[in-house]
Formats: C-alpha cells, structure tokens, sequence
C-alpha cells in the first residue's frame, strides 16, 4: 500500500519512448493532477530528473533512471523487462509494473501464423508455383501435432488456449511447472529432454532472467526433436545462438522461426540471415497497441493514487 497523502499530490509523468506522444495523447483522459512529459530522446526530457514521480518506458538507460531520485512508480511499455535489470540497483526498491495489453493476442497470432504455414506447406506451395511444379504434399490435420510451450505466462497460456480451438495437443514447461488453463499438461525445465523430443512445435515464450540466461543450451538443443520446428519469441538470449545455427546448419533441427536475437537489430555478417531454414522477422511478433496499454495504465494510475497495490507487478526477486 502507497502512502496516500504522498500519492494524492501533484504527479510528473515522464514518458519516454520513440512512441512517447501518441502514447502520451491517450493519457489525456486520465483526471487528476498530474503532468505529462515527453521525450524520444535524453535531449528531450524537460523537467529535472529528480522531479520526476511516474516513469513510462521500455528501453532506458540505467544511469538515466538513476537520477530520478523521487521516483516512485516504473511502468514498462513493453511485456519483457530485462532491461531494467541489466543494473537492477538502478530501479532500487520502485515498483515496476509491464504492459500485458494485447501483446498474447498479437503474438498468439504470429505463432498460429507460422505453425499453420508450415503444417499447410504454404511455402513449399509457392516454390512449386515458381518452377511450375505439380506436386502434391502431404497435408495432415494439426491436431496430430504436439506444441511444446516454454514459458506458461500470459503469452504461453494464450497460445495454449487457441491452440485448444484446433484440438492440438500441448505441453507446458515453466519454473514452478504448475498446471495452468489453456494447456494439457505442465512440467518444470527438468522434463525438458522427454518434452522437447516429443514436440512438432516449440514455442519459447521464456523472459530473460538471470535463470533463463542460455537456459537452453548445446545439450537442451540436442534433446529437439530433428523433425521439429522451433519458434523463438520471448528473448534471444535465452538460446545458445552459436548452438542453435550449428543445430540447423546440420539439419538436426528442422526449422526455426525467429522473431528475437542475441543482439538487435540483428547484424548483417550473423548466419542466421542466410540459413535456408530460419524464418527471422525483426523483434515484431507482437507490437503494443498504445490506445490499450494507455487503458491499462489509466487503471494502475487510479490504483496508485488510492494508494492499492498495482496490477501486472513485476517480481524484482524473479526478474520477470
Ligand atoms: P510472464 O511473466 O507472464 O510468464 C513468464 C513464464 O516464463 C512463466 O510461465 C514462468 O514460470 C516462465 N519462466 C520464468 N523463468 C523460468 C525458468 N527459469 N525456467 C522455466 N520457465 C521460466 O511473461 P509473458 O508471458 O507476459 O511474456 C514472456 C516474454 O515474452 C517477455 O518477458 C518478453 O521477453 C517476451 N515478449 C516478446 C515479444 C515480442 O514481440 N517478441 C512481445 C512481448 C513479450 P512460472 O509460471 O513458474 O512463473
Ligand atoms: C517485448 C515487447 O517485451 O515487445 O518484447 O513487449
């Protein structure tokens, strides 16, 4: 609970981000005292540091945020929040809230997207157009397929549920391996040989923690079944990159569809970019919808200064 005579007075709140207008324009519904700033940039910000109260951001240097000494709340436009843990004494004691908004939706939609292309061959198809080549292939029903979802959080239990709707088979994997809705059936990252080996479809839904920090490895890429196909949409340092492309070069993981890297935007010398059997899109799988997230946070904001505990709070200890 915030102390409600500190909460009740006059807020500054600094949105900083690329999107920080039309982020900020949504805001202009909330009533209350409170004022908005915008910044795209360091350059921008116009008000000193330590006035700052609310800040709204995804990717901030820490040094900035550190000299923000009166601030009391950290709410991030983005679902993942690594980068306020690279220096984690930065953020101190703040609470740190994240943006949930339509991200599962959207990501939900870029995963059924690509397991469905594959499962149809849509790009098998059009090679054939090209060459003018009449060949039929094999088109079974998805709900055959098993999906491996790691990571069963907001995003993992929202593509378990619409994969429910074509009766595909799911496994989970997650820290505390407790059983969620949505999906079959759950396990903790020690099943993972068993899972992985099993599955058509893996699904990394995994936040980058100091735990998930190549969580999957030379010897966990290995225990993939050769006949699967991975997507990667949580964080790319969750993977062993180098691994991976000597796993695909060699054709002992089918395919890998890869929307996050080690490094973004990804360079241009990294083989990933001409593996004839990676699909790589570039940190898009799911966009924040700023009309929604500004919703979700006009509601925070209403908790806040009724002095309530905040929704979608990120677990310091944890890291996500
Ligand atoms: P949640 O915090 O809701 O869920 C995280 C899941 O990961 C939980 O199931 C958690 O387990 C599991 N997990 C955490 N640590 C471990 C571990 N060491 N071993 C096994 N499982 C672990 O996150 P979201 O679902 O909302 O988002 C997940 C990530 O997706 C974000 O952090 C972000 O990195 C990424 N993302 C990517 C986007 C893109 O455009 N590509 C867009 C939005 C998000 P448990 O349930 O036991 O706590
Ligand atoms: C993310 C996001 O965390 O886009 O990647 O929200």
């Amino acid at each position: 609970m915030y102390n409600m005579l500190m909460t009740r007075a006059k807020h500054n709140i600094l949105v900083f981000s690329r999107m920080a207008e039309d982020f900020a324009r949504h805001l202009e519904r909330i009533k209350g005292d409170l004022h908005i700033h915008t910044a795209r940039r360091s350059g921008d910000i116009d008000i000193p540091l330590e006035e700052v109260d609310i800040l709204v951001s995804w990717l901030i240097r820490a040094e900035l945020i550190a000299k923000m000494k009166n601030l009391k709340w950290i709410h991030s436009l983005g679902a993942g929040v690594d980068v306020f843990f690279r220096e984690p004494e930065s953020i101190r004691d703040i609470p740190l809230t994240r943006t949930i908004a339509n991200l599962p939706a959207l990501i939900t939609q870029y995963v059924l997207g690509h397991i469905l292309a594959d499962n149809i061959g849509i790009e098998q198809h059009r090679q054939n157009q090209l060459k003018k080549n009449w060949e039929w292939l094999p088109f079974n029903d998805i709900n055959s397929k098993t999906v491996l979802i790691v990571g069963t959080g907001e995003i993992g239990r929202r593509i378990g549920a619409t994969l429910k709707h074509f009766d595909v088979a799911t496994t989970g994997i997650s820290r505390s391996g407790r059983q969620v809705e949505g999906i079959d059936t759950c396990y903790e990252f020690s099943h993972w040989n068993a899972a992985a080996s099993w599955a058509d479809y893996l699904v990394i839904t995994l936040p980058l923690t100091k735990e998930t920090q190549n969580l999957i490895g030379k010897a966990e890429l290995g225990a993939i079944n050769p006949e699967a196909m991975l997507i990667n949409v949580g964080r790319g340092k969750v993977i062993d990159e180098a691994a991976l492309i000597s796993r695909l070069r060699s054709g002992k993981i089918r395919k890998a569809v890869l929307d996050v890297f080690h490094e973004e935007p990804l360079p241009s010398d990294n083989p990933l970019w001409s593996l004839p059997n990676v699909v790589i899109t570039p940190h898009v799988a799911a966009v924040t919808d700023l009309k929604l997230s500004a919703a979700e946070f006009a509601v925070n904001y209403e908790r806040f200064i009724n002095g309530e505990n905040l929704l979608n709070l990120v677990d310091k200890a944890r890291g996500y």
